[in-house]
């Protein structure tokens, strides 16, 4: 047990105040941490970064599939799809709701973002250039974001496990629905199976760099994971979602954009190529192909907002001046 209580910086389990020790005790007892009760200040700042990050993932992650709305090919696609963009909307204020129990506002998080001082997630810097994006999208990055998220469900800090629990359940929606499409569009006419093969073969591997660097180079892994932030390392999730995700690519008639990728029976996985993880740096460095146009549109759906924010704090104000009227009466 005391192996997880070496820190990712060095520190070992003697260099540990008793707090921080009976602290560790709690998580390796798999006890929930609640908002109000002491934690080490890493272990907060941690979360907020986590939190905060997964919670701008969800919200800027609008803006890729917010493009299609209004071409949906069908009235139902078009229904399905707002609804899956509506429930982003929902799992970002789950999200700066638990990241608000850690004591930052919403207000500083967003200022973190629109800064670029935070990051959100790599894969929402790729365009979505055709339909066939929507499903691939719904299958591989829902797909990819289910297999981070279940495990979560188990985190140590209650809020946070609470929203996990209710953002799961719509996900699995969210990747069922991106899988129909492609199911349609595997199936149909020529033209259709090549679109639905162009966007499994953009998105393969972006969907990969989603799970973040290889655990040699994760900074943060070692850590989170004594603290059961988080439950696994990056690489036994990426592998994971491989393993899951090929036999679907194969069920649709589509080829995983990897000619090295081969099943390896004593591992009982599959052996793959990793991304490119240059790529990844520079995407996360504000590099990637749309990182300017999405930090941009949400800066700029900030500063519209601004009449309406003053409005609802205007409107609030009053009701509560109102209220303490009719109380003093
Ligand atoms: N993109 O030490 P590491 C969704 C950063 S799905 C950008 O391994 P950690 C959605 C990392 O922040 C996506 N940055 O970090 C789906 C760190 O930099 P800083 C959201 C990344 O935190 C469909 C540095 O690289 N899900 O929302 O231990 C539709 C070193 O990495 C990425 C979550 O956020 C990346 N892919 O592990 C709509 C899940 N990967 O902060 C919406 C919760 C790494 O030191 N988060 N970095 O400057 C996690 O599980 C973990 O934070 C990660 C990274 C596995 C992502």
């Amino acid at each position: 047990m005391y192996a997880q209580l070496v820190k990712s910086e060095g520190t070992s389990r003697e260099e540990m105040s008793p707090e921080e020790i009976a602290f560790q005790e709690r998580i390796d007892r798999n006890e929930k941490i609640e908002p109000k009760e002491w934690m080490p200040e890493g272990y907060r700042k941690t979360l907020i970064r986590q939190i905060g990050q997964h919670a701008h993932s969800e919200i800027v992650g609008q803006l890729p599939e917010g493009n299609w709305i209004t071409r949906a090919p069908t009235l139902e696609r078009k229904q399905i799809l707002l609804a899956k963009v509506q429930d982003e909307a929902g799992h970002g204020l789950y999200l700066y709701c638990a990241a608000e129990t850690l004591g930052v506002s919403r207000d500083e998080l967003l200022e973190r973002l629109h800064s670029g001082d935070m990051k959100y997630s790599s894969i929402f810097n790729y365009p979505t250039l055709t339909w066939a994006d929507m499903g691939a999208v719904g299958w591989l990055v829902d797909g990819a974001a289910i297999m981070n998220q279940v495990p979560l469900q188990r985190t140590s800090y209650g809020p946070y496990s609470r929203a996990m629990i209710r953002i799961c359940k719509e996900e699995s929606f969210h990747q069922r629905q991106g899988y129909a499409i492609m199911m349609k569009m595997a199936n149909g006419t020529p033209a259709q199976k090549k679109m639905a093969q162009d966007a499994l073969n953009r998105l393969w591997y972006p969907s990969l760099m989603m799970f973040g660097p290889s655990d040699k180079d994760s900074v943060h892994s070692a850590q989170s994971m004594a603290w059961k932030i988080k439950m696994n390392t990056n690489d036994e999730l990426r592998q994971k979602f491989v393993d899951q995700t090929v036999p679907q690519a194969e069920y649709l008639g589509l080829t995983v954009p990897d000619p090295d990728l081969k099943w390896n029976e004593e591992k009982g996985g599959y052996d793959f190529t990793e991304p490119d993880w240059d790529e990844f740096y520079q995407v996360l460095k504000g590099n990637g192909p749309c990182n300017k146009e999405r930090l941009g549109a949400r800066v700029k759906a900030w500063e519209d907002g601004a009449w309406y924010r003053e409005a609802m704090t205007a409107h609030a104000k009053k009701k509560a001046a109102r209220r303490s009227a009719v109380a003093a009466e």
